[in-house]
C-alpha cells in the first residue's frame, strides 16, 4: 500500500485525520495543500478531489475526500481491532451520532466563525456566532458525561469531535464551570499523546492566525 495524505494542518479535519494515522502507526506520506492560500484551487487538486477539501486521501489507486470517511476507511482497513470504531451495533451508533455532530454542527460552527474573522474581515466574532458555539458547548457537554464521548471507551467520535472542539477553544474558550463534563473530557483528550503530537501543533497556529485578526 502506498498512502498519502493531502493535507494543512491548521485543519481541523485535517488533525483529526493526523491522529488516526498516528493512533494507528500508518506509515503514510504528505503533501501539503495550504487552503489559507489557495492552493486548493488548483485544477490539478480539483481533479483528484472535486470538493476542493483536505484533508484527501489516496490509497494506492482509490481516492477519497472528508476526515470521517477517510479516517472510517483507515480504520476498517488497517486497524488491528475494532477498539477505534466498536462493531456492536450500539456502540457503533452512538459513534456514528457523534461523527455526524461533529460533521452537523461542530465543524459548520467553527467554520462559520473563524471565517467571519479570517476570511471576511470581520474584526470580532458575532453575536450569531458565539450563540453558535455556545450551543455546541452546551451540546457536547450532554454528550460528554462518561469518561469519553461514545461512553468508557476512547473511540474515533473522541477524536473526530476534540479536533474541532479544541478548534473552538481557541475561539471561545471553554468555560469550565458552565460546562464541567466538556471541560474534563477535553482535558482528558488534551493529554492523550496523539493530541499532543497531532492536534496541538497545527490547532496553536490556528489559534494564533485568528488572534492575529481579532481587533
Ligand atoms: N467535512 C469535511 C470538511 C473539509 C473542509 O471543508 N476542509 C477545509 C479546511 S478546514 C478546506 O479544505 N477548505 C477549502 C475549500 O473548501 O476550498 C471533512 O471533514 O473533511
Amino acid at each position: 500500500m502506498v498512502l498519502t495524505l493531502y493535507k494543512c494542518e491548521i485543519s481541523a479535519p485535517v488533525r483529526s485525520v493526523l491522529m488516526v494515522i498516528e493512533h494507528l502507526k500508518l506509515p503514510v506520506q504528505f503533501v501539503d495543500v495550504n487552503f489559507m492560500k489557495g492552493e486548493q484551487l488548483t485544477e490539478e487538486f480539483k481533479k483528484i478531489n472535486p470538493q476542493h477539501t483536505v484533508p484527501t486521501l489516496i490509497d494506492d489507486d482509490f481516492i477519497l475526500g472528508d476526515s470521517h470517511a477517510i479516517s472510517m476507511y483507515l480504520i476498517n482497513k488497517y486497524a488491528k481491532d475494532d477498539s477505534l470504531y466498536p462493531t456492536d451495533p450500539k456502540l457503533r451508533a452512538i459513534v456514528d451520532q457523534r461523527l455526524h455532530f461533529d460533521s452537523g454542527i461542530l465543524f459548520p460552527v467553527l467554520k462559520y466563525g473563524f471565517s467571519q474573522v479570517v476570511f471576511q474581515g470581520g474584526k470580532k466574532l458575532t453575536d450569531e456566532a458565539v450563540e453558535k458555539i455556545i450551543s455546541a458547548y452546551e451540546l457536547t457537554d450532554q454528550f460528554a458525561t462518561k469518561t469519553w464521548l461514545a461512553g468508557e471507551q476512547f473511540t474515533v467520535a473522541d477524536i473526530s469531535c476534540v479536533a474541532c472542539i479544541s478548534t473552538l477553544n481557541e475561539l471561545i474558550p471553554i468555560d469550565a464551570k458552565k460546562y464541567p463534563h466538556l471541560y474534563a473530557w477535553f482535558k482528558r483528550c488534551s493529554e492523550l499523546d496523539i493530541y499532543k503530537k497531532r492536534n496541538a501543533p497545527g490547532n496553536n497556529a490556528l489559534g494564533e492566525v485568528y488572534r492575529s485578526k481579532v481587533a
